[in-house]
């Protein structure tokens, strides 16, 4: 199997869905830095044109969008299988991936997670509290619909991990560095529990801040 080389910033919640992922299959990869400043870099907008990351480079093969990625994964490192095979749980896993990209980042995590930990460890900016407020309705609907979906189920499409929870999980975990954490996710209790599930896996430890940082200092 060539080398997966994983283009993408560290912190970055997606960019972890895709180490994570790979961190589940045992698979090894280069992690290649992209300074923020150089996004729109016609280097960087070469490999994505919409300047963002992830962008996974396999055998010349280039992908961006991290849900596709994530598929791509699943098939060409087969094993451990993070798609269930019953077509209702694919179904939610699906569900849930898209419920990740549309409801809870758009509007909600790029902003709360932006003004409350990125704009301040970055930048060294103070939070929008407007913007946080603002978004505080969209939020609470999304974490009320992800306690939900989770129900009484260990992982979100069932008894298995999935590329769902994959996805999630980086996301949910920033909202815990955040007072909005109490009125969010703190009582659902069953998020509560699937998360402590999430963050005890070695995928995820492997893939903090800290040590996306230390590879990108080691690459
Ligand atoms: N739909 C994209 C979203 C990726 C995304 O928004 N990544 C953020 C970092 S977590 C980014 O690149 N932000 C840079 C920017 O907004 O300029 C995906 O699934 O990969």
């Amino acid at each position: 199997m060539s080398e997966f080389t994983v283009h993408s910033i560290p912190g970055s919640p997606f960019g972890r869905a895709v180490l994570a992922t790979l961190e589940e299959k045992a698979a090894s990869c280069r992690f290649s830095s992209v300074a923020p400043g150089t996004l729109r870099s016609p280097e960087h907008l070469a490999r994505h044109p919409f300047g963002r990351v992830p962008v996974l480079k396999h055998d010349g093969f280039l992908l961006y969008e991290t849900q596709a990625i994530l598929r791509y994964l699943d098939r060409v490192l087969p094993v451990p299988a993070l798609t269930p095979a019953d077509p209702k749980r694919a179904a939610r896993m699906d569900q849930v991936m898209n419920v990740n990209d549309w409801y809870l980042f758009q509007g909600v995590a790029n902003v709360i997670v932006f003004h409350r930990v990125v704009a301040p460890r970055v930048m060294g900016l103070a939070p929008d509290e407007a913007a946080i407020e603002a978004a505080m309705p969209k939020a609470r609907a999304v974490f009320e619909e992800l306690a939900r979906l989770l129900g009484e189920q260990p992982y979100f499409a069932g008894d298995a991990i999935s590329l769902a929870d994959l996805l999630v999980a980086p996301q949910i975990g920033f909202f815990t560095q955040t007072p909005e954490w109490s009125v969010l996710g703190a009582p659902h209790a069953n998020l509560v529990a699937w998360l402590a599930r999430m963050e005890a896996r070695p995928s995820l430890k492997a893939t903090t801040w800290e040590r996306v940082s230390e590879m990108a200092k080691a690459a």
